[in-house]
């Protein structure tokens, strides 16, 4: 015998170990990674763990020895001729005791955090079937997945190479075509025909007393819109959208007070056009007498931003930023011009609608919730209502709905004195999407809903008129600094 092959390969050897090494690491480095909350701690010998640092070191030299030792055994095979071990007997056993590993582990999850998972205590009348329907999809595909993954493992285990045995050729039968094709359609046509009749009756017509609710979404938030005393929602257009008309209703005074401010825009623009030639001139100047006086290294940052002003003047960007700005300002007012002809659309329905930052419902009530959103595409998710719909820019949206749990009770069935429902945006609409939610109350009594309702301000009152003065009043001074900064842009006013 020669001498190398005595040899133990290191290569192999290194394989097997890093293989060993990392089934054993991973689910570790899972685990510890999905529970890291606190911060990490400062670096410092005396932080360290070292029981711990030991017993990983010793969990290491058990695993090389593991290696070793069937490394030795295939050695051995080698030297003797005979068979020491049998790689087919050991691969069936992993199988086996994998799968059912793996199946108490999913029984184990759904015991002790299916509660997050799997629904109930629906407050939403159509939440009753919903759940229903999703329990029993959740049944079937559950009783699927156990038998098909034991199945699977099991097959493995049992029909493991064996050299007595042949394996079977076994090319086509009909009975189990037909089987396992009537079967799925049977389960997966009565799954379908429920999800159908269930959606036709979510988003089927609603009822006379259906109360209509706008909810309108933006980056980052959301309000509502409730009807005033005639019962009615005004209507609305994104071209009317301003400071103290956040929602774009058509109501006369918040219009006129758009187009009076877009008017005033407008000319001031032209103003700056006007004189755009003079102001080229003049930030020349001014740019060259910071050069000549050697201003523009004393003040590096000034010059910087003079020097920038100067370059689009010259190259004709500040001009063509005020035309864009002044076209896009006139095509504004002339949407507007052409809705306020529209006697019909300016009914005055909307004078008396409310605002409100907080939705407040009666138990039992049906809902119908419209959507509308401003700028992106967000998504209105009541979870406990078990209600989802997009809200699209341009693209009204609606669900229907009947709460049927006040959130005293909800409070009561949950033993969580704070809860409270949300609606919130399922859809990642940008960077404070996760906060963007609106409180949702479900109250008993007509009376209490009432009660709210009316403490909430009119789109049109003389309070908000004083309230909105004076917000417009800030926005003012606001608009005064911008255009005093814009003019002192303009150096010929200087
Ligand atoms: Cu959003």
């Amino acid at each position: 015998m020669r001498f190398d092959t005595l040899r133990i390969r290191p290569n192999s050897f290194i394989k097997k170990a890093l293989l060993m090494l990392t089934t054993v690491l991973t689910p570790w480095i899972l685990m510890a990674a999905a529970d890291v909350v606190e911060p990490p701690k400062e670096f410092s010998l005396a932080n360290w763990d070292w029981v711990s640092i030991l017993t990983w070191v010793l969990a290491l030299l058990v695993i090389l020895v593991i290696a070793r030792a069937f490394d030795i055994g295939a050695l051995t095979e080698k030297i003797t001729g005979k068979s020491v071990m049998s790689w087919n007997n050991i691969n069936a056993w992993i199988a086996i005791i994998f799968i059912v590993l793996s199946l108490a582990g999913v029984f184990w999850e759904l015991k002790y955090h299916g509660q997050y998972v799997l629904l109930g205590d629906s407050s939403s009348l159509h939440g009753e079937t919903y759940d229903s329907m999703f329990y029993w999809t959740f049944g079937f595909t559950f009783f699927v997945f156990v038998v098909t993954e034991f199945l699977l493992f099991y097959f493995m285990f049992r029909y493991r190479y064996n050299e007595n045995r042949k394996a079977l050729y076994y090319f086509h039968n009909n009975k189990l075509e037909v089987i396992w094709t009537i079967v799925p359609t049977i389960v997966l046509t009565f799954l379908v025909l429920r999800g159908f009749t269930t959606w036709s009756k979510i988003t089927g017509e609603v009822s006379k007393d259906t109360q209509d609710i706008e909810v309108f979404a933006y980056q980052f938030g959301w309000k509502a819109r409730y009807a005033g005393d005639d019962q009615q929602l005004g209507n609305q257009n994104f071209n009317f959208i301003s400071g103290t008309n956040p929602l774009g209703v058509a109501e006369d005074s918040k219009v006129e007070e758009l187009i009076g401010d877009l008017k005033k825009e407008v000319a001031q623009l032209e103003a700056l056009q006007a004189s755009a030639e003079d102001s080229t001139k003049a930030w020349k100047a001014r740019h060259d007498r910071f050069v000549s006086t050697g201003l523009h290294i004393t003040y590096p940052e000034d010059y910087k931003s003079l020097k920038a002003k100067y370059t689009d003047a010259v190259s004709g960007a500040y001009e063509r930023t005020l035309e864009k700005d002044i076209k896009r300002k006139k095509t504004a007012l002339n949407r507007i011009s052409e809705y306020r002809k529209d006697k019909d659309f300016f009914n005055g329905a909307g004078d008396d609608d409310k605002v409100t930052t907080e939705i407040v419902l009666v138990k039992n009530k049906p809902y119908n919730f419209k959507f509308r959103a401003r700028d992106v595409i967000h998504s209105a998710y009541m979870p406990h209502f078990r209600v989802q719909m997009n809200c699209v820019p341009g693209m009204p949206t609606s669900f229907a709905f009947t709460p049927t749990m006040t959130t005293a009770e909800a409070r009561q069935t949950k033993g969580n004195k704070e809860f409270d429902y949300y609606l919130y945006c399922n859809k990642i609409c940008g960077a404070a999407h996760y906060n963007m939610k609106i409180k949702v109350t479900v109250v008993d009594s007509e009376a209490e809903y009432n009660t709210w309702l009316a403490s909430q301000a009119p789109l049109v009152t003389p309070a908000i008129a004083e309230e909105s003065q004076k917000e417009e009043k800030d926005s003012k001074t606001e608009m005064g600094e911008m255009e005093t900064a814009m003019l002192t842009n303009n150096p010929t006013l200087n």
